[in-house]
Parts: structure tokens; C-alpha cells; sequence
């Protein structure tokens, strides 16, 4: 690396003391520091939803490093400059993280596990009968750096499974649908929906009536993707006419989801605090660092936000 480059970090309600000792530690030829009002302009900016005072004291970055996969928050704000290249986290840890939560929720639905719990609050012993895996198949929808290892883990635990993306993918003993001219077919195959798409304007309310009315009978909810992926009403409206049996849900429109919001008193529904896949700090900050390694040296790298496709 040549020269000295100046790196700031701004990531409001983090920590920034470990991040700062890592990122020293894995580049020690940088001059690094949390970012204040008063900061002077970097070349590098490692942030997660930066107010946007933010970008009126950063003119000059050559890019700016996003600490999570989704870049939709980001994309939001009007005071993003247009053209520093925007690079988002690939899988970083997070994918392992991801498909050990989408099979814990696929398996406890297929087994009932949920149902049981329910039993057990009620003090009711009810056996069910043995579940063949083969009347359980899940879509994946998005078969990026997340979706394909998350389909894979279903694969190992036996799950029939189909990936639905913009273009078609290879991936062994999966089958692969592609573009809104096979989205219907990927549904009608489809018991347990995963939905693993990025925000963007073409995917935004995708998981409504609509869709459901699509799936298979009985179908099951899995949305580890965004809130705004979801038409909530249409869930609730979906599970009361017996049309969906359930859902795990790790993302909300609001977060946290508002006390008065109809999913806390809806049984069917499984809640969790955006947790699904969290970021990683030592994976990031070594898939970030090296980025800039290559920067520096003028070389290219991946994971760059295409801004028209939206992710
Ligand atoms: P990627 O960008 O690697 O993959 C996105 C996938 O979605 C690609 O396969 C892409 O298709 C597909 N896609 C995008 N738009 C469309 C469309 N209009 N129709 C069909 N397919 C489409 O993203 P990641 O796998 O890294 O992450 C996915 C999302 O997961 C993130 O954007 C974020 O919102 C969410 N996430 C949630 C976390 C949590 O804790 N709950 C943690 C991390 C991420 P193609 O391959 O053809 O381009
Ligand atoms: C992400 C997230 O996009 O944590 O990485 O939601």
C-alpha cells in the first residue's frame, strides 16, 4: 500500500472501540478513526445507516464499505453522493449464520415443534405422527451470497428445494427458476417460502395476497429479507382464511416491531429481533481490509452495488 489512507468509521448504536482496535490491528498503515461532525474528509468510510451530516463532512471517498448485506437503508437516504462506489458485506460469516436459523425454522414447522410448544403450554401431551420431508418443499427466493448456502443447508437436512433468482443458477440438487416468467411455477412448488431477496423498487410488498394465493396448500412463511417485503395485512388476512399455516419472521416494517403490531397476538406467527444473520466483526473487518488492500493497489473488487439494479 502506498501512502497513508484515512479510514472513519460510523456505524450510530455500535460500539466503535472493538471495530477501531480491529481495524487498526489488520491495517496498521492507515490512520483510523470514529466519525464526529469535526472528522476530516477519509478516503474509506465503513458505515451502517449513517445520519446524513455524515456525508456533508465525507466528500472525497474513493468508497464506502456498508457493514451489512442489505444496502436498501443506505440507498434511502438523498444525501448519499451518486457516484462513490458502494460496496455491501458477502456472506462474511453471515451465510452459515443464515442457514443455521432458515433450517431451524423450516425443521420446527415440518415437525411441528411449534405446535408442541404450544401443547406444552397448555400441559396437553398430543404425539404427532412421523413427517416425510418430501411434503415439505422450500423455495428460496434470491440465490445470492446467502440464498445459495442457505439452499444447500436444506439440501443436507433432506428438504426438496427450488431457488428463484433474476438469472438461473447451477446448484447440485437444487432446482433453479429465474425472472418474473418463471416465479409462478417456482410457487406452485413451493410449500415453505424463504424469502432472501434484496429491498429494492422490483421487490418491495413482493410477499403479498397474490403470491400466497400461489403456493402450495398449507404454506409457511420464512421472511429473513426485509420488512418492506412483506404486505403484513395480507399475512394476517392469509393465515385467518386457513390459506397460509404460519410464519417465521425476523424482519419488520417498523423496528422494533410497535407493541400494538397484530403479529405479536398471532400464535402462528414466530418473531425475532432481526437476528437471523448479524454482522461478524472479525470476518468483516478481514473481507473489508483486504478490499482496500486491492483498492490501493488499483486493482478491482467485488461486491460493488450495481445502484440501478438496487443491490
Ligand atoms: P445478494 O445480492 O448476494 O443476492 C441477491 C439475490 O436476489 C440474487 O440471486 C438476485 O438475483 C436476486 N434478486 C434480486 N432482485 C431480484 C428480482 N427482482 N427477482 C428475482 N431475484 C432477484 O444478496 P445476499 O444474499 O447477500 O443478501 C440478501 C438479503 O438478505 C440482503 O439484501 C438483506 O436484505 C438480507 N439480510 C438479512 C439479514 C438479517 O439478519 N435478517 C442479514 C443479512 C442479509 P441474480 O443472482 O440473478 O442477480
Ligand atoms: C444485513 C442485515 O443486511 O443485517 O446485513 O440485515
Amino acid at each position: 500500500m502506498t501512502g497513508t489512507p484515512r479510514l472513519v468509521f460510523c456505524a450510530p448504536g455500535a460500539k466503535p472501540e472493538p471495530w477501531l482496535r480491529g481495524l487498526r490491528d489488520a491495517l496498521p498503515g492507515a490512520a483510523i478513526e470514529a466519525w464526529s461532525e469535526a472528522s476530516a474528509p477519509a478516503d474509506y468510510a465503513i458505515v451502517w445507516t449513517p445520519p446524513d451530516a455524515f456525508y456533508a463532512t465525507q466528500r472525497g471517498l474513493k468508497a464506502l464499505f456498508n457493514l451489512g448485506a442489505g444496502v436498501d437503508g443506505l440507498l434511502r437516504s438523498s444525501a448519499l453522493p451518486a457516484h462513490v462506489p458502494l460496496v455491501r458485506l458477502e456472506d462474511a460469516g453471515m451465510a452459515r449464520l443464515m442457514a443455521e436459523y432458515v433450517v431451524q425454522a423450516a425443521v420446527r414447522h415440518a415437525r411441528e415443534l411449534d405446535r408442541m410448544e404450544m401443547d406444552r403450554r397448555a400441559g396437553r401431551w398430543a404425539p404427532r405422527r412421523t413427517i416425510d420431508r418430501s411434503e415439505f418443499p422450500v423455495g428460496v427466493m434470491g440465490a445470492g451470497a446467502l440464498g445459495v448456502p442457505v439452499a444447500q443447508a436444506l439440501v443436507a437436512h433432506d428438504f426438496p428445494v427450488s431457488l428463484w433468482s433474476r438469472s438461473i443458477k447451477a446448484v447440485d440438487g437444487v432446482r433453479s427458476f429465474g425472472g418474473v416468467e418463471q416465479r409462478d411455477a417456482f410457487l406452485a412448488a413451493t410449500r415453505i417460502l424463504v424469502c432472501l431477496l434484496p429491498l429494492t423498487p422490483d421487490t418491495e410488498n413482493i410477499l403479498d395476497a397474490r403470491l400466497f394465493e400461489r403456493l402450495m396448500p398449507d404454506a409457511y412463511l420464512i421472511n429473513v429479507a426485509r420488512g418492506r417485503h412483506l404486505v403484513d395485512a395480507d399475512l394476517l388476512a392469509a393465515l385467518a382464511s386457513g390459506r397460509m399455516a404460519g410464519a417465521t419472521l425476523d424482519v419488520f416494517r417498523e423496528e422494533p416491531l410497535p407493541a400494538a403490531h397484530p403479529f405479536w397476538a398471532e400464535p402462528r406467527i414466530t418473531i425475532t429481533p432481526h437476528c437471523s444473520a448479524v454482522t461478524q466483526r472479525s470476518a468483516t473487518i478481514e473481507q473489508i481490509v483486504a478490499k482496500i488492500v486491492r483498492l490501493e493497489a488499483g486493482e478491482p473488487i467485488s461486491g460493488v452495488v450495481d445502484r440501478n439494479r438496487g443491490y
